[in-house]
């Protein structure tokens, strides 16, 4: 018999949800195979600069997936059986502030941490939680049969959780024990064809459809599965050429000049989908509704706490002089981070905006003792800097991404009392160390320093 490993049992695991997300929508698959067909030609064209922030063979079987679950009970056997696929909580995001729209939910994502265990498959998954106490969405009476349907459900078979139990303490699963828990987690995020309560799924819409879609229904499902593409401005018009609607922007940095940093992401809004209804009277009908859909995303190099208040300070500046100016985002993005953004990765590691590995350089003519500062080091030309891809999500994207199934703007009154929620919270109900992303980046970078000074004794580095 073979033991699967976690790392295996992620693989799998992801390729078995895409191959059932394909079957279930196939806008999905187009998504898949436009983003394949731009990395193939990137790849031909420069396999080297391609390949700079991951090995094709990762990124081509790069996906994320969503999922949205109702209670701090659902949400802590989520993470046991991520847990039995080395998938750790990591980061805090709260959507119930953004700006857009009302979104009654905080989130984590789950991922790999390890940098051997991302190259070998780097499956994550954005996961949240409704906030049913959260004043600015549900009244005291809403809460209360919001949390008492939700009582009453359950999302994960028993035997999934303690075989996922039993992943985590032995590190992977016996061949027979590994199909069964595979078989029943993928199972577990297909859309139910059960009838959906059709009063109470549209009492729920009128607060947020994010809370019908979670708190409607006594299942839960895969909202969207992201491919990894390299050029997603060329994937987005050739989407267009096939058909495919997407949202009007690609979120997050522009494209420009400058180095790829973070994370891009566009979305094709979800499709109507065939469902039926249970009505007040007890009869079935048929309706569709509008759940799932497609995501892209590219990745960059991941930013520290100072490059990502840069950022942060170039979004809000692009978004007032779009309001101001009325000129699309696409022209007064790449102007404002020309003027404020560093040119070159070659300065993002100099000035610590961004997170970087660092290694030793062969140097035949060493003979000077090296420099005592990092950026010495790197000017020099002892230390080379290889980019640390961003693993993470952004919650502004995030919120811009839950638009792509909502269809009314819901109901948040917001001189009502927010339910306090935080990174402690998710981490009490989760009973699992949540990771700062930022640490596990800095770890990474330390680790790289402490490899370099070992070489060349280079106490500044
Ligand atoms: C999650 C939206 C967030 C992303 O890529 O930012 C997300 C959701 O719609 O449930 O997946
Ligand atoms: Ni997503």
């Amino acid at each position: 018999m073979t033991a699967m490993r976690p790392w295996q049992l992620r693989s799998e695991f992801a390729r078995r949800l895409s191959t059932m997300y394909g079957a279930e929508v196939p806008a999905y698959t187009t998504l898949v195979d436009v983003s394949h067909e731009v990395n193939e030609e990137l790849l031909d064209k420069d396999p080297e600069q391609a390949q700079r922030l991951g090995a094709i063979d990762r990124v081509t079987a790069e996906r994320h997936g969503a999922i949205r679950v109702g209670t701090p009970g659902e949400l802590r056997q989520v993470g046991q059986v991520f847990a039995a696929l080395g998938m750790h909580p990591v980061g805090f995001y709260d959507l119930r502030e953004a700006a857009s729209s009302a979104v009654p939910v905080v989130s984590t994502a789950f991922r790999p941490i390890d940098g051997d265990e991302l190259a070998r498959n780097p499956f994550r998954v954005f996961t949240s939680v409704l906030t049913p106490s959260d004043r600015r969405f549900f009244d005291a009476d809403l809460q209360r049969r919001l949390e008492e349907f939700l009582s009453r459900r359950s999302l994960f078979p028993p035997e999934l959780i303690l075989l996922a139990e039993r992943a985590e303490r032995d590190g992977g699963l016996e061949q027979a024990d590994a199909e069964r828990f595979l078989d029943l987690a993928v199972r577990s995020f297909e859309l139910s064809p059960d009838p959906v309560d059709r009063g109470w799924y549209e009492e729920l819409e009128r607060v947020s459809a994010v809370a019908a879609d979670i708190g409607g229904v006594t299942t839960t499902h895969i909202n969207h599965l992201t491919p990894r593409v390299l050029d997603i401005d060329e994937l987005y018009a050739r989407m267009g050429r096939r058909g495919i609607t997407m949202i009007d922007d690609i979120q997050g940095p522009p494209r420009w000049e400058g180095p790829d940093v973070l994370l891009r992401q566009t979305s094709f809004k979800a499709l109507s989908e065939p469902r039926r209804f249970r009505e007040a009277d007890g009869s079935v009908a048929e309706g569709t509704l509008r759940v799932r859909f497609g995501e892209v995303e590219a990745r960059g190099i991941a930013l520290t706490p100072r490059g990502r208040a840069l950022y942060d300070g170039l979004a809000d500046e692009v978004e007032r002089l779009r309001r101001d100016t009325g000129r699309p985002r696409a022209d007064v993005a790449p102007e404002v981070w020309t003027r404020r953004f560093p040119r070159s990765e070659h300065a993002l590691a100099r000035d610590g905006l961004a997170y970087f590995t660092f290694t030793a350089a062969d140097r035949p003519d060493a003979a000077a003792p090296p420099p005592e500062s990092l950026a010495e080091l790197v000017d020099q030309g002892w230390v080379h800097a290889e980019p640390i891809v961003y693993e993470d999500f952004l919650p502004r994207s995030a919120a811009g991404i839950f638009q792509s199934n909502l269809t009314g703007d819901g109901a948040k009154d917001t001189t009502r009392q927010a339910a306090e929620l935080d990174g402690q919270w998710m981490s009490g109900v989760l009973e699992r160390p949540l990771h700062d992303p930022y640490d596990l980046y800095a770890r990474q970078r330390e680790r790289s320093l402490e490899a370099v000074r070992r070489r060349l004794g280079a106490p500044g580095a």
